[in-house]
């Protein structure tokens, strides 16, 4: 127990960091757009209102309460906070904040992988950042459980919100997969301004977010009234007050905060101003002393946040913190509804200026406007707080990782071969299998999962009877958990999938624990959760997405289940690298190079599309096709010299494609097939290459060197199950002529047969294309 003396040091050492904060957060922003000249006209931006709203969050957190294996998800527009605190700390430059949103300088929201200062989770798209933390700690118990980490090493994953982020569903989602997993160890901070972008927020919600997260097992610590306004709800008319307080509309609390003193005592003194009291109560204080109270909110109030803390400290029960705010508190800005973006002028920042003491010049100075003596006091204050030690990303060491085999069989899908080569590896054990986590959005069983999960186990922290087989009811599928299992099941929602990859995608730096996530999802479902994949590709967690089954061939299931265009999405996601193997060997040597490339320094991601088309397996002759699978494609019929034409196809669509080679060879000299393994690679491949050459290298691409394999003038098939435009690129590559196959309407139910040929996959869809690829004009 600290004294109250201490207590009364500690806080009001906060209270003079805040000051710091919510100055140099302003600062920052307002450098960057009217001070640092403008190259481009275009508004640089900045959300000084959103980061006066928090500054006292932060402070309280960062300088008081935080501990040392804590991870802080920062509200995104609450980064110049995170970047003053870092300044304050010695471990930020004025370089980086002069350069913020400009080149290589603070970045506008906190970004793991493009910031200099550490960031535990990257933020941005709302309500992510919030969720992430809810999985983090489930990972962290994963970890725990596996003998990774010493409970001992354990910290809170906390996430600094705005209360609009609890607009988002993933929000929900994820509360529900929480309670499910039992998690703990979260701490959600809401900034509770009652303020969005556009407007305030709505009253009917008062209230609701207790009842919602306490149905979910979380406790709510609502924040509400800072310690001047509690003692003035002490005095004589000071219930009145309260009850004024809590009953004010939203819209009328944030345009009463905007207009000040004069306005608050006009329409307290009208609404409540004949209550025994009242009319004493507030002749006691000037107008500027009645705006502060007004304003004194939990959230303003360092010794009613450490008090939270304290309470959310006590116990490891998830806890969502309600800290009632003001958004752009101590601003000009305070309250009005349109200042999201609103950025004071000049003649505003030099009065904050003039009143936080600070002298013309010493505007990033960061002790300034503080005695020698009040400094020094302070800047003792900050090395010794919790913020000093905040705990970074760890070391950690790589998973070995073995041959794959081939499953066998002269038939096979790659979704069914992807299920084999998993229990393979879960039968040889050792360190690949140890740290091989899965997840799945109830379709565990459906992607071929289920071997896996017989042989390793659902993770629960409280054991989970398998009913079915305790009653021998007959299934080919083991459903029990306990604290060793590896397989995380999640509900359907899609969304919480990629969380999930993002969560266990970052064990290695946020734990010191490499895992290889591997997710399964149905391919057309990848759309579902498609910000949350962004989300965790931008802060480059490594994770295995398993996409099956896949496009049209899903035949029978209809247009609603046949993906189209996941090859395209692929193409245009950073760290992500997307394969579509077709035969069982190329599957293997994926699995095997994914496993490496998922803890390279320069590595990321894969994506594997896989079928349940049962395709006859290959004879290979030679082992060129191994490197060029990984590479992206290879010659599965090599043209001959002087070839006038080549079939390109990938995937599922392969038989048509041999078919269509086998029916055409004698007609058309020359004639090549070539398998594309990654029309991903191939392209960033080749326009890294175009880059390079621009800068004086110039390897040739994979895709040029494919391709070089045939006469400039020959013409191309392209065919996959899905967009066409996946691979009708390859045209461009040498400048020939390429007629495109491939699904561009919305499926619809049928048989192979039909749906082949009603969308001209099938091998006379080929050859007619083949003929106009031949007979078309030729180029110039
Ligand atoms: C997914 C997503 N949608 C929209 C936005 C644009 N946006 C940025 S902040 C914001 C409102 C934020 O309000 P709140 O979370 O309450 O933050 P604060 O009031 O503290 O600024 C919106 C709509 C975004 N960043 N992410
Ligand atoms: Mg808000």
């Amino acid at each position: 127990m600290i004294d109250t003396a201490t207590a009364a040091d500690t806080i009001a050492m906060i209270e003079k960091l805040d000051d710091r904060l919510r100055w140099l957060s302003a600062w920052t922003i307002h450098h960057a757009n009217h001070l640092r000249p403008s190259r481009d006209g275009i508004k640089v931006g900045g959300h000084q209102a959103s980061c006066a709203s928090m500054s006292t969050i932060m402070a309280s957190l960062y300088f008081a309460a935080l501990g040392p294996n804590d991870r802080v998800a920062v509200k995104p527009h609450a980064g110049p906070l995170l970047h003053a605190i870092h300044y304050l700390l010695g471990s930020q430059s004025r370089e980086q904040l002069m350069a913020f949103r400009g080149l290589k300088g603070a970045q506008s929201y906190p970004s793991r992988t493009k910031d200099v200062i550490p960031v535990d989770f990257s933020t941005g798209s709302v309500g992510l950042g919030v969720a992430v933390t809810a999985f983090a700690s489930l990972v962290q118990d994963y970890l725990v459980a596996h003998g990774a980490l010493a409970a001992a090493d354990t910290g809170r994953m906390i996430a600094l919100m705005g209360d609009a982020e609890l607009d988002e569903g993933n929000i929900y989602e994820c509360l529900i997969e929480g309670y499910k997993h039992d998690i703990r160890n979260c701490w959600w901070i809401v900034d509770y301004n009652r303020q969005s972008l556009d407007h305030t927020t709505a009253d009917r919600m008062f209230r609701r977010f207790d009842d919602i997260f306490e149905t979910c097992g979380w406790r709510v610590i609502t924040v509400k009234h800072g310690r001047r306004q509690k003692a003035a709800f002490a005095e004589p008319g000071g219930a009145a007050l309260e009850a004024w307080i809590d009953n004010c509309p939203n819209v009328d609390f944030a345009a009463l905060t905007y207009q000040g003193g004069t306005a608050w005592r006009a329409r307290l003194a009208a609404d409540i101003g004949s209550k025994r009291g009242v009319a004493a109560l507030l002749a006691r204080r000037d107008d500027a002393e009645l705006a502060r109270l007004m304003t004194d909110l939990g959230g303003h109030c360092v010794a009613s946040l450490l008090a939270a803390y304290a309470e959310a400290a006590s116990s490891d029960r998830p806890a969502l913190i309600i800290a009632y705010t003001v958004k752009g508190k101590g601003l000009p800005l305070a309250g009005h509804k349109d200042n999201h973006a609103g950025q004071m002028n000049a003649p505003q920042m030099a009065a904050l200026r003039a009143a936080l003491g600070i002298a013309e010049g010493d505007e990033w100075e960061p002790w300034a406007g503080l005695g020698d003596n009040q400094a020094r006091a302070l800047q003792a204050f900050v090395a010794a707080s919790p913020a000093a030690q905040l705990a970074r990303d760890k070391p950690y060491s790589a998973v070995p990782v073995p041959a794959i085999a081939v499953p066998e069989g002269e038939e096979q899908s790659t979704q069914a071969a992807f299920g084999r080569i998993l229990l393979e590896i879960a039968k040889a054990g050792g360190p690949l299998a140890d740290r091989i986590v899965t997840t799945s959005p109830d379709v565990t069983v459906s992607t071929n999962l289920g071997a896996w999960v017989n042989a390793r186990g659902l993770f629960r922290r409280s054991a989970l009877a398998d009913v079915f087989r305790a009653a021998k009811i007959p299934s080919p599928q083991k459903w029990s958990g306990d604290l060793a299992g590896q397989h995380i099941e999640l509900g359907i929602a899609e969304n919480n999938l990629f969380l999930m990859l993002a969560a266990a995608g970052l064990a290695a730096p946020l734990f010191g624990t490499r895992l290889l996530p591997v997710g399964t999802v149905y391919d057309p479902f990848i759309a579902r959760g498609l910000d949350a994949l962004n989300y965790a590709c931008y802060q480059d967690a490594r994770f295995l997405l398993v996409a099956t089954p896949s496009g049209l061939t899903l035949a029978p299931e209809g247009g609603a289940h046949q993906s189209i265009n996941p090859p395209l999405i692929a193409m245009g996601q950073p760290g992500l690298t997307m394969f579509e193997p077709a035969y069982a060997d190329e599957l293997a040597a994926l699995m095997h190079w994914s496993f490496g490339h998922m803890q390279a320094t320069d590595g990321g991601s894969v994506y594997l599309r896989l079928t349940t088309r049962t395709l006859v397996q290959p004879m290979r002759s030679n082992d060129a096709w191994r490197s060029g699978t990984i590479a992206g494609g290879y010659w599965l019929k090599a043209p001959g010299a002087g070839a006038e034409a080549a079939i390109v196809a990938m995937g599922a669509l392969l038989p048509e494609a041999l078919a269509a080679w086998e029916a055409l060879t004698d007609d058309v000299p020359g004639l090549g097939l070539l398998a594309i393994t990654s029309p991903d690679l191939l392209h960033r491949g080749w326009s890294a290459a175009s880059a390079a050459r621009w800068t004086g290298g110039g390897a040739a691409s994979h895709a040029e060197t494919l391709l070089g394999a045939l006469p400039a003038g020959a013409r191309l098939v392209t065919l996959l199950d899905g967009s066409p435009a996946t691979l009708s690129w390859l045209g461009g590559v040498r400048g020939q002529r390429v007629v495109p196959l491939g699904v561009d309407r919305f499926g619809q139910t049928g048989d192979l047969l039909d749906l082949y040929s009603e969308y001209r996959l099938d091998s006379d869809a080929i050859i007619a294309a083949m003929a106009d690829a031949l007979t078309g004009r030729p180029l110039p």
